[in-house]
């Protein structure tokens, strides 16, 4: 279980850089076989909102908001062989940040979630050209592709995306989310058949199960 005891003390030491602390802590989190989905959620995810917060607000700087987010990918690696040791059931997701949008950990997080579940994830990470997106749905045929956007100011790239697949395969399932979505956008989900706007990893795995 991840006490408040314990998130101060990754908290703590993710910002003060001792990735060997943070390590360990992860993996007493695992050896007590604490639910992955809570790891990401109130260890991860917490955390890097906190450091966000706090760059923000000038308390950390740069420097130290991205050996932050560097430990938390790496510490999501360390996760991995739980993740793909699941049996596979021949369905397959893209997930990709669409481009000019350099966040890619609550994305890489949604991949996790499909392969958890039994699903084929291919994760493309930050910063996808739509050209090259467009030819990877082409080569893989997937069930699902997914869209992560986490500054509201690439919104309009998210459009002509949208607009893009969606004009070549009108009834592929489309799901968007990320936090950009807290200032806007919600509404372009209603815009075309079969896309989607999940706000949590919970009503993803749903979501999956359900298309499963
Ligand atoms: C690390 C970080 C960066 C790193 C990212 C590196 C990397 N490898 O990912 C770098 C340095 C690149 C960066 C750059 C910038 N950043 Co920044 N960054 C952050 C920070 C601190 C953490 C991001 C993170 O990992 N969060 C943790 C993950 C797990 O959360 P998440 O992304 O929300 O994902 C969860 C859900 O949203 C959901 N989800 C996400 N995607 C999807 C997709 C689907 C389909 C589904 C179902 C669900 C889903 O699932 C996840 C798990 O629950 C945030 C602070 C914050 N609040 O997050 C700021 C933040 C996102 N950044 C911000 C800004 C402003 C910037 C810059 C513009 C700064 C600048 N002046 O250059 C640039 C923009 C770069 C760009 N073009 O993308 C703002 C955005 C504000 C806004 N109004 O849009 C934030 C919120 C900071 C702040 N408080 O102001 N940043």
């Amino acid at each position: 279980m991840i006490t408040k005891e314990i998130y101060d003390e990754y908290l703590e030491n993710l910002i003060s850089g001792n990735r060997p602390r943070c390590r360990e802590i992860v993996e007493n989190l695992m050896a007590e076989e604490v639910d992955i989905k809570d790891l990401y959620i109130n260890l991860f995810q917490t955390s890097m909102y906190q450091v966000g917060e706090m760059w923000e607000s000038n308390q950390i700087s740069v420097a130290t908001e991205h050996l932050a987010t560097s430990i938390t990918e790496s510490l999501m690696a360390l996760i991995y062989p739980n993740i793909f040791s699941k049996e596979h059931i021949g369905k397959k997701a893209i997930i990709s940040c669409i481009a000019n949008e350099y966040h890619q950990i609550g994305a890489r997080m949604v991949a996790d979630i499909f392969e958890i579940n039994g699903w084929d994830g291919y994760f493309l990470g930050a910063n996808t050209p739509i050209k090259d997106l467009i030819n990877y749905i082409d080569s893989k045929n997937p069930d699902i592709v997914c869209f992560s956007l986490s500054v509201y100011f690439n919104i309009s790239e998210l459009m002509l995306t949208l607009e893009t697949v969606k004009s070549r395969w009108p009834k592929l399932t489309v799901l968007l989310g990320g936090q950009a979505f807290r200032w806007g956008g919600k509404e372009l989900a209603e815009k075309y058949p079969k896309v989607f706007y999940i706000d949590s990893l919970n009503k993803l795995e749903n979501f999956i199960k359900e298309m499963s």
